[in-house]
């Protein structure tokens, strides 16, 4: 072991301070930064497919313009962060690979299904705000570039939610069909957004060690329990109701607490039995073959470019 690497370690840790791609760090540090970092592209990338399905049926120009807009922000998001963890020495090349061999995590939330085009707001109030709830904290992050990904991923963030939650505070003001059409998108999605938290902390084998090591600030359950004060306060303003009628937020503790949610769903989900995980996947793997033109002339014009210079 390097004992003066680590001790140095330790003391930008214990300072909160950064640690930076070229520094010493443990090599469980840096293999828990590429799980967590390769998880957190592969779901931008894969998160782009539910909302890219509404792209065509949008309602009207503007609608269809603002979400190719937010669904191009998301291919950028992914590519921050495959940047941030090619930065730790795993090259993008073999992130993909392991995504489309089946053998990489992404977000649970993206393997359910964009019924209505009252989803879109939906996944941008609920999902883009469990995002941002989960990801300000990461700005923070104890690694440098990936802290530094974070804070641009939350600004466009942010409008996402924004723009998810006037979809819906339009439907919700719209026609009874259209006021039931965005409660059964918000009754669908409520459960599953919680989950993006993670597992509850006495079920959550990363947590603890992550937390000491300055990546997550905030335990999982923390998190969720933010979440739903955020949205039970939002959701009288959309004048329609979260699918939960256990909130309640308790004075003794000061915390939010929420009805159970189904862990055995959860847990299905991540072992790729979700609704759609086979046709996320089948498409992510279409989208790798059909690109395979354009990866091949970049590198040949790239090799060109490079025989120009030499010679
Ligand atoms: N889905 O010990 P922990 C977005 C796995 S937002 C799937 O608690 P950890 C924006 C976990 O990896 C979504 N797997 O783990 C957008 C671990 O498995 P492993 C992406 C999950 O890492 C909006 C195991 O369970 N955001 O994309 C999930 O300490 C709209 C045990 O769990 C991020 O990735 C889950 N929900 O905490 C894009 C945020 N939860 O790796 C498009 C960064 C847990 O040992 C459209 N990540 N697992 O095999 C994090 O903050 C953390 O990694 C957590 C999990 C909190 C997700």
């Amino acid at each position: 072991a390097d004992l003066a690497g680590q001790a140095a370690f330790d003391r930008v840790i214990a300072a909160d301070s950064r640690i930076e791609p070229r520094d010493w760090m443990p090599e469980a540090y840096r293999k828990t930064l590429v799980r967590q970092i390769s998880q957190h592209a592969h779901s931008e990338i894969i998160g782009m497919q539910p909302e890219a399905n509404w792209i065509s049926r949008a309602p009207s120009l503007k609608r269809k313009a603002i979400l190719m807009a937010k669904v191009q922000d998301e291919a950028g998001h992914g590519l921050y962060l495959y940047s941030a963890a090619e930065t730790l020495g795993t090259p993008r090349q073999k992130m993909t690979e392991d995504l489309i061999a089946g053998k990489a995590r992404y977000s649970s939330i993206f393997n359910y299904p964009t019924l209505s085009w009252a989803d879109v707001g939906a996944i941008g109030w609920l999902v883009d705000g469990a995002a941002i709830c989960n990801q300000v904290p990461l700005c923070r992050a104890s690694y440098g570039p990936y802290g530094r990904a974070m804070v641009r991923v939350c600004k466009e963030e942010s409008f996402h939610q924004r723009q998810g939650f006037e979809i819906l505070l339009e439907l919700a003001n719209g026609t009874p069909a259209q006021k039931q059409m965005a409660q059964h998108a918000v009754n669908r999605w409520y459960a599953p957004s919680l989950m993006m938290f993670g597992p509850p902390d006495d079920d959550s084998p990363n947590s603890i060690q992550s937390m000491a090591w300055n990546i997550k600030r905030f335990s999982n359950d923390e998190l969720r329990q933010r979440f739903v004060g955020m949205m039970v306060e939002q959701v009288e303003v959309l004048g329609l109701t979260l699918p939960d009628d256990q909130i309640r937020f308790n004075d003794e503790t000061n915390k939010w607490e929420h009805g159970p949610l189904d862990w055995d769903e959860f847990k299905e989900v991540l072992a790729g039995r979700g609704p759609c995980n086979s046709q996320r996947l089948e498409r992510r793997r279409e989208a790798h073959e059909d690109g395979a033109w354009v990866r091949e002339a970049a590198a040949a014009y790239a090799a060109r470019k490079h025989a120009e210079q030499e010679g």
